[in-house]
């Protein structure tokens, strides 16, 4: 099967741009798209993007979690870019619904890059020698596919649902603590979701963000210095509206807060 990836990324941008759901892309080929089709989808987006005037601000994973992946219905993770104009400064932040088509959140452990990483042999160690910090943050992710519902690889065309991250700042060297073991409890609307612990991240976030210097390396790309890394989300994600007001509680990175307005 042949896919014009430039004209499935139009058509995902355009929902973006128009703030309406779409019907998924298997769908609509009549057959599953290959994850390498998949990728270069969303390459296609992210060199539109980069065209018109857009900047990368890191890379992220996404389906890192046992939570996530079986709320989603799949079973691996994903990757994908960070733009700069998604990240919206934490630990305290507010959120544009209106820009959004149905948004979620997610708590996330976010890796801030001290130096380039690349390299298909890249492991653990490598990513904690080449971390500068990691904090807390909150994913709004808002899938371009009609309610929330695809495929990986239609996922993964759509640069895994990314919208806006919220970055904290209160961070801790990578080193001075075992990240398998900081907890971080989701709260939304005053309801607690849950409570997990790093290691609900395929065992080691570390782990997850060598697996994706891993993934770039087949495209000979790699992580930048002064980039920021979600790594996932260790709990699965909730409706964000007009109102909603959702704060993770990391024990070792403070407290981050967003509110949809
Ligand atoms: O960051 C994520 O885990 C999102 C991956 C895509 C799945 C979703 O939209 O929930
Ligand atoms: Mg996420």
């Amino acid at each position: 099967m042949s896919v014009d990836h430039a004209h499935w990324a139009r058509y995902l941008q355009a929902a973006v741009d128009d703030r309406r759901e779409v019907t998924g892309i298997g769908a609509q080929l009549g057959a599953e798209m290959s994850l390498d089709d998949a990728y270069l989808v969303q390459d296609a987006l992210l060199a539109a993007r980069l065209f018109h005037g857009e900047s990368l601000a890191g890379a992220k994973l996404g389906l890192t979690s046992k939570a996530k992946q079986q709320q989603m219905g799949v079973d691996e993770p994903g990757y994908g870019w960070v733009s700069r104009s998604s990240v919206v400064p934490g630990p305290d932040a507010e959120v544009v619904i209106s820009e959004l088509i149905h948004p979620r959140v997610e708590p996330e452990f976010v890796f801030v890059m001290g130096d380039d990483l690349e390299g298909d042999d890249c492991t653990a160690d490598d990513v904690l020698d080449r971390t500068a910090l990691v904090v807390g943050g909150i994913e709004v992710i808002d899938s371009r596919f009609e309610a929330f519902k695809f495929t990986l690889p239609d996922v993964i065309a759509d640069n895994t649902s990314a919208a806006r991250v919220v970055v904290g700042t209160a961070g801790i060297a990578p080193r001075d603590v075992d990240l398998r073991e900081v907890t971080c409890t989701f709260t939304v609307d005053g309801e607690v979701t849950g409570t997990a612990t790093g290691e609900a991240l395929l065992g080691s976030p570390a782990e997850c963000v060598a697996l994706l210097v891993r993934h770039l390396a087949r495209s000979g790309r790699g992580l930048k210095a002064g980039w920021v890394v979600p790594a996932g989300a260790p709990l699965d994600a909730r409706p964000f509206g007009v109102g909603t007001v959702a704060t993770a509680s990391y024990s070792h990175f403070g407290d981050v807060t967003v509110r949809g307005v």
